[in-house]
């Protein structure tokens, strides 16, 4: 075992399921407690398509954090199915669940949801989020009061996702929720995704944000180059759309589209890894691939 991994007996690790149906604020809440945007955010929903480890690592103890898809209905294509199966197989492989809800709101994708933490061994403590936007405060008091009678919920805890200051009710309660376990990951390690993986899910953030209705669905980014030198970082990648029509509206007139999300990419990517990026974009057609099963696992989903 490498020496900055703790070998103390009185360590605490282990995984925590940041799960709920799209849009609640999973990715926003592990990007707040691990002060670093390791999981892409959007006003769209289903933003988050993988599972991304986020790994908060004290003294004595080490959570690690697992943000998921978020739950939906309508499974329109091979890549919804695989986004909640994602969701739910974090359910089911945890020590501890995370349900988020926002706390003025509650729909058919939330009920959904609450049915697979309910086929959860371990317990959940459901977050309120979103309680920035709620007025007069005391609504929440209604929404915990409602909410407590669907499922025997360890906690419930309004929070505000966007602000950490909130969240110290639940960061109080988290080290007493672990087992007792080694460190599983190195203390400098705050994500088990690659450089490569955050840089495609960088570039998706910006089409997500730039392009209107459905297209962000049908698109995914592929990383052909990745190289690393002392002060830059060469990188190619490959938007794959899902119809030739698509490709049009990606690149835009005179290339404009493209060119905004490429330059926009590439100063949060310089700023992300703190180097210099090239950054170069090509816009390719895959038919459906977004519902073949076989194009999924040549782009790297895990089905
Ligand atoms: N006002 C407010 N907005 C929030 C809060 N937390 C998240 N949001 C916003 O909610 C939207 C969705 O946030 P995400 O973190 O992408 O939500 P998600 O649950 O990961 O969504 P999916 O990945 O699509 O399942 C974004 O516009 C966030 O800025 C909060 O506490 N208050
Ligand atoms: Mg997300």
């Amino acid at each position: 075992m490498k020496n900055n991994i703790s070998e103390d007996n009185n360590f605490r690790c282990g995984f925590i399921s940041i799960v709920g149906r799209p849009n609640v604020g999973k990715s926003t809440l592990v990007n707040t407690i691990l002060k670093n945007n390791i999981s892409i955010v959007t006003r769209k929903p289903q933003t988050t398509r993988n599972r991304i480890l986020g790994i908060y690592t004290r003294l004595n103890y080490q959570a690690i954090f697992i943000d998921t898809p978020g739950i939906h209905i309508n499974e329109k294509k091979v890549i919804n199915k695989m986004m909640n199966k994602t969701a739910l197989n974090a359910i089911m492989d945890t020590d501890l669940n995370l349900f988020l809800c926002e706390a003025n709101r509650w729909t058919k994708e939330d009920e959904v949801a609450l049915k697979q933490i309910k086929k959860s061994d371990a317990p959940s403590i459901l977050l309120l989020n979103k309680i920035d936007l709620i007025s007069p405060k005391e609504r929440i008091l209604e929404s915990i009061a409602k909410l407590s009678e669907k499922h025997k919920f360890k906690e419930i805890i309004p929070i505000c996702a966007k602000n950490r200051d909130s969240l110290n009710v639940l960061m109080d309660k988290i080290p007493f929720l672990l087992p007792d376990s080694p460190q599983l990951y190195e203390t400098e390690m705050l994500t088990d995704r690659s450089k490569p993986f955050m840089t495609s899910e960088k570039i998706r953030e910006k089409l997500l944000m730039q392009l209107n209705q459905e297209i962000p669905y049908g698109l995914s980014v592929e990383i052909e180059k990745f190289e690393e030198k002392n002060n830059a970082i060469d990188i190619a990648a490959v938007i794959w759309v899902e119809r030739e029509s698509q490709k049009g509206i990606v690149v835009g007139k005179n290339g404009n589209a493209l060119k905004k999300i490429g330059s926009s990419a590439r100063i949060d990517l310089a700023n992300y890894f703190e180097k210099k990026v090239h950054l170069k974009l090509w816009v390719k057609v895959k038919e459906n691939w977004a519902d073949s099963e076989r194009d999924l696992r040549s782009m790297g989903f895990e089905i």
